[in-house]
């Protein structure tokens, strides 16, 4: 009995110690709008933002992965404080996939802003979380790092992410911590779109399931 109640409990506590409610993924980009329309209502900032996407995305005014990639690694060899192999390409399809809301296989105005924002985001919550100035998030830094860029997980599924996104000593890098977080974040938005009721749970079929996962 007294084993039955306690391993209840803990299957409870599995099963409850984990709520999405309490995710914070980042807002989705806002609906593709008529380029002329969407300029007149931008910000300061976006206005800022589109000139500088301009130069980065090229004549087809969308960011493809490689383009991503050359992106990302120009900036992160100017900041020393973040330990990196480089992002490789495999990392920026990945990323490129979870942000393409339209579907075009490349990253639009909206669709990259976010991304950048995000990236800012979590670039600033690496070095306050980095407590001991390694350059990496280890293993002991991932749990509160990862609390701070709003994903309070558990320890199950931050022992996962180690696995999955960490090196042999448990150090995960900058280009493996942004990849791991676009997807989280992205996977935690697409759940919450689906989980129309609210109830933290949902329903999917196959179709539903390979798009999910193997554009991803
Ligand atoms: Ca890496
Ligand atoms: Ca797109
Ligand atoms: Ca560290």
């Amino acid at each position: 009995m007294f084993f039955a109640k306690k391993f209840m409990s803990g299957l409870i506590d599995v099963v409850s110690n984990i709520d999405p409610a309490q995710f914070v993924p980042s807002d989705p980009p806002p609906p593709r709008r008529p380029v002329q329309y969407a300029e007149q209502s931008e910000s300061n900032e976006e206005k800022q933002f589109r000139r500088v996407f301009q130069q980065l995305a090229g004549d087809d005014m969308e960011v493809s992965p490689s383009e991503l990639m050359n992106i990302l690694n120009r900036i992160v060899t100017k900041h020393g404080d973040l330990k990196t192999d480089g992002f490789s390409i495999e990392s920026c399809r990945s990323m490129v996939a979870v942000m393409d809301e339209d579907s075009t296989g490349k990253l639009g105005f909206h669709e990259f802003k976010h991304l950048w924002d995000n990236i800012k985001k979590w670039q600033g919550v690496y070095k306050t979380y980095d407590a001991d100035g390694s350059g990496f998030i280890s293993a002991d830094e991932l749990p509160n790092a990862f609390r701070a860029a709003g994903f309070p997980l558990n320890d199950q599924l931050f022992n996962m992410i180690i696995r999955r996104y960490s090196d042999d000593n448990g150090n995960l890098d900058f280009d493996n911590y942004i990849g791991c977080l676009v997807r989280l974040d992205a996977m935690c938005r697409a759940f919450k779109t689906l989980d129309k009721d609210n109830n933290g749970t949902i329903k999917v079929n196959v179709q539903e399931w390979l798009q999910l996962t193997m554009y991803s």
